[in-house]
């Protein structure tokens, strides 16, 4: 059975949560979600290289213990410490942390004071108003529980974020490879697109025997349930629920069925469209007038039957995508190649692994110009927040490892929060001395409509903000987005020359597609920041480019795509009006 980096994570993050719960010591706890967040952000699969007898201690932050653990984990599927814990709490402590709102240290608080133990216990405690006693806890949040219990479990089909897609498309891939007589794969669907949820893989294979290939694609090792098998159509699911759809189809049609399959279906409609107007008949096998084919063993075949030129996936989703194809106006999208840095990024000095020295390589060894070092501001804590003085060393230090002249230039930044009435978590006159002022909101996620877009416009304000991070604060399948006006902040950040940050963290992805091209209209600037915690972390900037490219934007739609002098110039006014 393949352990993912993921399922790695997701052990790291349950073992977290289990000690946090338990009220363990903090330290530990902060070492299993480091743990977490290294192996779910590292590029290679641990697994093979267990498999492989490497040394895991090598890797950044995995001290002997944790290499032991993933060895483990990889070996068995299990952990004996994440076992022992699980045996130690019951079991329903962990549905509780699936509620909005309810983290570890909350269902710390409900399980030790009041000795709720699962989600029927709070539904009760919650209905005497016991809630609203406990510290940490009000009348609100009572409410809000109490109004999440009682919500009907939503009917809510089961969606994978893009990095855990990624993984089983990586093993599946090369397994199919294998296959003997295979001419051509691709993948196709909402991963081809992008989009930052997946709900089955659909899979496109051209070969010489379909039946060796179906017979070859069921006996996967990760598969556990067969759903159909036929000659050009198989579906499995496998162990963890994610569904995958292959499909063999010959070659002549191979440029249909891609274009078919990738979608999205509302463009697949509005392309069918068009050509029926031109007297074709268009479907997954190909492009026919009358009984003879004139398209279809290419993609970009069929389009230019239709009198179109290439469409990239990201942009199919009926968006005017057709309109500007036809007119000559798609836009040239972003790509990875064309960032030259990353402006929001953890040091140790707050709550990320490496040392300012090390962050400057690692980006360097990226080919980046620039790295911008933004650790949280004091008020965030639990990350280790920096206060004036300790921001101050760090100036001193980034200005060494500059002198250095190693690796890319270190910008100096924070990450400084948003307080609740839209102030900012540190005296101006110390934000005047960094090069950016990265603002964000990591409390108070629950204040009104108004109250919310009050605060980020005040914060909009500020002479010093220079980038608003994750500004809706969503977190795919865990948080909604604030209750914020977001069209005004997007315009307000337009006029002020606020840049608006695309994080590329893949449970985030914030700004939308949608918000994106609501900014891009708005003439606002944007940048795509990995809030990377570890040299690793880096890599994520793929799906923030993904993100932007599926909100049409172009390289000089991005700030980080400018090199340095240029970029400068871009922070240094909003400064100083
Ligand atoms: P997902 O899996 O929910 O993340 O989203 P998709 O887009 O991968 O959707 P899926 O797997 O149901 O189908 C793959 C593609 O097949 C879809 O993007 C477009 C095409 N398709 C599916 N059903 C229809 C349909 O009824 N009409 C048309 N024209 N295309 C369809
Ligand atoms: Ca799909
Ligand atoms: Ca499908």
């Amino acid at each position: 059975m393949p352990v993912h980096n993921s399922d790695l994570e997701e052990m790291f993050t349950t073992l977290a949560d289990l000690l946090e719960i338990e009220g363990a010591n903090q330290y530990r706890v902060r070492a299993y979600r480091n743990a977490a967040r290294i192996v779910g952000g590292y590029p290679r699969r641990l697994a093979d290289m267990v498999q492989q007898g490497e040394d895991l201690t090598a890797i950044q932050g995995v001290g002997k213990e944790l290499a032991g653990k993933i060895e483990e984990a990889v070996r068995s599927g299990d952990m004996t410490a994440l076992q022992k814990q699980r045996e130690k709490l019951p079991s329903g402590l962990l549905q509780l942390l699936d509620l909005e709102g309810l983290g570890p240290k909350k269902v710390s608080a409900l399980y030790r004071e009041l000795g709720i133990t699962g989600p029927e216990d709070l539904k009760e405690a919650a209905g005497e108003g016991r809630i609203r006693e406990l510290k940490g806890f009000g009348k609100k949040t009572e409410e809000k529980i109490l109004h999440e219990l009682e919500q009907p479990a939503p009917h809510q089909e089961r969606r994978f974020l893009l990095p855990r897609a990624e993984e089983v498309v990586g093993v599946l891939q090369d397994y199919l490879r294998q296959a003997p007589g295979l001419i051509k794969l691709e993948i196709a669907g909402s991963f081809r697109r992008r989009k930052e949820t997946v709900g089955d893989l659909d899979i496109l294979v051209q070969a010489e025997d379909n039946s060796r290939i179906m017979e070859h694609f069921v006996a996967f090792e990760d598969v556990s349930e067969v759903l159909m098998q036929g000659e050009t159509r198989t579906s499995v699911v496998l162990r963890g629920g994610m569904q995958v759809d292959l499909r063999a189809v010959p070659g002549q049609s191979f440029g249909a069925a891609l274009h078919y399959f990738t979608g999205s279906k509302a463009h697949n409609i509005a392309v069918r469209k068009m050509g029926q107007n031109l007297g074709y008949k268009i479907n997954e096998y190909g492009i026919y007038q009358g009984e003879e084919q004139i398209a279809g063993s290419t993609e970009s075949g069929v389009y230019q039957a239709v009198g179109l030129t290439y469409i990239e996936p990201e942009l199919r989703e009926d968006l005017g995508e057709l309109e500007a194809s036809a007119n000559g106006t798609l836009p040239e999208l972003v790509s990875a190649a064309d960032i030259r840095g990353d402006l929001h990024v953890h040091s140790h000095y707050s709550d990320g692994a490496e040392s300012l020295r090390d962050l400057a390589l690692a980006a360097g060894a990226r080919g980046y110009a620039y790295l911008a070092v933004t650790d949280h501001s004091q008020r965030l804590s639990v990350a280790r927040g920096l206060g004036s003085e300790r921001l101050l060393q760090q100036l001193e230090e980034i200005d060494k490892v500059n002198a250095q002249g190693e690796g890319a230039t270190l910008l100096k930044g924070i990450e400084v929060d948003i307080l609740p009435d839209g102030g900012l978590d540190l005296p101006e006159d110390v934000l005047r001395r960094l090069d950016l002022v990265v603002c964000a909101i990591h409390s108070g996620f629950n204040l009104s409509g108004q109250a919310q877009t009050e605060r980020l416009l005040a914060a909009l304000e500020h002479p010093c903000c220079s980038v608003l991070a994750h500004p809706t604060g969503r977190m795919l399948q865990s948080r909604s987005p604030y209750d914020a006006d977001m069209e005004r902040v997007i315009r307000r950040a337009a006029e002020r020359g606020v840049i608006l940050e695309i994080n590329s963290q893949p449970d985030r992805l914030d700004l939308s597609d949608v918000h994106i091209r609501m900014a891009r209209e708005a003439g606002a600037r944007m940048v795509i920041c990995t809030d990377a915690h570890n040299a690793a972390g880096l890599d994520l900037v793929r799906y923030g480019v993904d993100q932007a490219r599926r909100g049409w934007l172009k390289k000089s739609d991005v700030a980080n795509t400018l090199e340095l002098a240029e970029l400068r110039r871009l922070l240094s006014p909003s400064k100083y009006v």
